[in-house]
């Protein structure tokens, strides 16, 4: 059985392909299912390399779950963030736009939906000051997730995460369309936690112990030709999906605790309040370490609940 499923899953085998006819269908509109913005440097290629990396082998614990990408060209790109990732490459800084464009079907909790995210300078955190750039249209519209590097900001940014927020929400207002009587839907998802020096122990064992992770690192470790696994490591069925949730919720809570200790975090709730946003906090790490060596990671890529800003997109209303 785990040489079937690793023969059909591996990833240097043909992906899945889509359902019958799908690549006949008209290509669906490309604006962004789910909107990334963060500041340079703060993680969003790694993110989305492992993000791709779990979405995909979400496969083997999740029995109706299939995703594949949207068409040639995402899923050359698709193929291009798994291989960089098996290399333990890291990536450089992002020039050129690349994009991630998932089918993700038989999500039993949220159905089928549509994964489509852009790797870019994003118009609200990712230009540089001075920088004659033509921004494009963020889709406001739909759930954002704002990858914050709490390692990366200095002294006095970290003093004024707020005004960040600020921001980003008066960015929204400028916008085009008009989105004022949709409130923003925003995950702030704290990237590289690995390196959080001072994370609370509960908050540094959930980005450990993460179950999704471990299924997938087992079977890469069974694939590398070493023991099978105990069996059944995850069945990811409604009721594990539920108690995920609940557990991610709670995660939610203990961080916007945690960050209301300090007086920046403390303003960021209240701005967020006093907009209406529906705001919700997740940790995460891509890489799961920092351990480099010629520009490489010196172990292999371990990512740790990364998928969790998606199963909030989904929850939030990403289509
Ligand atoms: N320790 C640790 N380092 C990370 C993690 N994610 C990214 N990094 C490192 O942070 C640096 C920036 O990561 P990128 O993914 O390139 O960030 P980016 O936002 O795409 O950067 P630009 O494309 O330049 O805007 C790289 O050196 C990564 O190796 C993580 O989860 N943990
Ligand atoms: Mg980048």
């Amino acid at each position: 059985m785990w040489k079937f499923l690793k023969e059909i899953l591996g990833i240097k085998d043909p992906l899945p392909p889509g359902p019958q006819g799908s690549d006949r269908r008209a290509p669906e509109p490309l604006s962004p299912s789910l909107e990334l913005l963060s500041a340079s440097q703060h993680g969003k290629t790694s993110f989305l390399w492992a993000l791709s990396y779990m979405a995909r082998n979400l496969s083997l614990f999740w029995p109706k779950y299939a995703c594949w990408p949207q068409d040639a060209a995402m899923d050359a790109s698709f193929r291009a963030m798994l291989a960089a990732l098996e290399h333990r490459e890291l990536p450089g800084e992002t020039s050129a736009l690349s994009r991630l464009g998932l089918s993700l079907r038989g999500m039993e909790r949220w159905g089928d939906r549509r994964l489509f995210v852009e790797d870019d300078r994003d118009p609200v955190f990712g230009v540089a000051e001075g920088t004659a750039t033509d921004p494009r249209e963020v889709n406001w519209g739909v759930p954002v997730c704002w990858l914050l590097s709490l390692p990366d900001l200095g002294t006095e940014e970290a003093q004024v995460v707020d005004l960040q927020l600020d921001n980003l929400i008066r960015a929204r207002m400028r916008s085009a369309r008009s989105f004022e009587a949709q409130p923003l839907r925003l995950v702030i998802a704290l990237t590289k936690a690995d390196r959080i020096p001072d994370l609370p122990p509960e908050l540094r064992d959930y980005l450990k112990n993460d179950p999704l992770a471990a299924v997938v690192e087992a079977e890469s470790r069974f694939s590398g030709g070493g023991e099978e696994p105990d069996r059944p490591l995850l069945h990811f069925d409604e009721r594990s999906v539920h108690l995920y949730l609940e557990t991610l919720g709670a995660i939610h809570q203990k961080v916007a605790t945690w960050l209301a200790t300090t007086l920046p975090g403390s303003l960021l709730a209240r701005r967020a309040d006093a907009h209406h946003i529906t705001l919700r906090f997740c940790l995460l790490s891509a890489t799961g370490s920092d351990l480099r060596s010629n520009g490489h990671l010196a172990i292999p890529w371990r990512p740790r609940r990364v998928l969790d800003p998606l199963f909030w997109a989904l929850e939030l209303g990403c289509r």
